[in-house]
């Protein structure tokens, strides 16, 4: 692995970007590394949240300029560049981002790509892509549109100013702030708990979260009800409701 650097504490895998001399900029190898470690973990059923996370300084400053700036149109839209960063956001696996100091460009994209997002005072999150003459590629017209609104979105996206981290929780593409020093211990006490609870009944709220991005209420509301019907043919259901009636907890095995 060049880029990233990996832990596994129990059912939670925590991978760090670790491209310190490009400020952790998002090259194709990163990608590539990422899912081919991610990828196969999202099937370990030992395995209940990813955590992602940067340095001190930088979470992550972008895709990587150096490698797109002599492309062409034409190599960009055969090898359709950067599609592939929609399988990190389909993994099922609940993802968390632990944001330092820069979240730019990409960097902003991945962290709206994870599920929660924990960041530090300091941490600073922008979409600056038309400074570069383009316009963000992976999300940062979507789902940033989406996160935090028009009016935000634009504002972000046409003046390319950064943000800091609690104007990004105000507006609702952080989920925490906490101080500096504490932002992977947080990311990780919530990490535990997401992977301590029902691998199904995680992956089922998680899906039917973001279904509420992609469709209108009342599609929405069945879909949850539909969801929340299934799980009853679940023994994690089971053994929920009936360790609250004893009074005990509850013991799941996912499935
Ligand atoms: N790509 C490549 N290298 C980078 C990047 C990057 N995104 N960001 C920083 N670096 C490199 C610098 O070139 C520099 O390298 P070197 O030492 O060899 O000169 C090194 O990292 C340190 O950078 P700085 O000296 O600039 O560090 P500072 O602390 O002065 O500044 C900043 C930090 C403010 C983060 C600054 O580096 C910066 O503005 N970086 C660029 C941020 C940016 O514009 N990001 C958007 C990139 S474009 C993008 O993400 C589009 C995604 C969508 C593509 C999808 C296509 C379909």
């Amino acid at each position: 692995m060049n880029h990233l650097k990996v832990e596994r504490d129990g059912r939670v895998v925590t991978v760090r970007l670790h491209r310190p001399h490009a400020l952790n900029a998002l090259s194709s190898e990163l990608l590539a590394e990422l899912l081919g470690l991610l990828g196969p973990l999202d099937h370990d059923p030992e395995v209940g949240c990813f955590v992602v996370t940067g340095s001190e300084k930088v979470f992550a400053a972008g895709a990587d300029i150096r490698e797109m700036a002599g492309k062409s149109a034409v190599g960009m839209m055969s090898e359709d560049y950067f599609a592939a960063w929609e399988d990190f956001a389909d993994l099922r696996t609940p993802k968390i981002a632990a944001v330092n100091g820069y979240a730019l460009g990409g960097g902003c994209e991945l962290a709206m790509m994870c599920d929660l997002v924990v960041a530090g005072e300091s941490a600073l999150f922008g979409q600056p892509e038309v400074r570069l003459g383009v316009i963000p590629g992976i999300g940062g017209t979507q789902r940033l549109t989406r996160l935090v609104g028009r009016a935000k979105a634009m504002d972000l996206v046409l003046t390319g100013r950064t943000m800091d981290a609690r104007e990004a929780e105000r507006c609702g593409l952080v989920s925490r702030v906490v101080p500096d020093d504490r932002v992977l211990a947080e990311a990780l006490e919530a990490a535990a708990a997401i992977a301590s609870y029902g691998r199904t009944a995680v992956r089922a709220a998680r899906e039917c979260v973001d279904r509420a991005l992609e469709t209108g209420l009342r599609d929405g509301l069945r879909f949850e009800r539909r969801v929340f019907h299934a799980l009853f043919a679940t023994d994690d259901q089971k053994e929920g409701m009936t360790a609250f009636l004893e009074k005990r907890p509850p013991r799941f095995h996912g499935r």
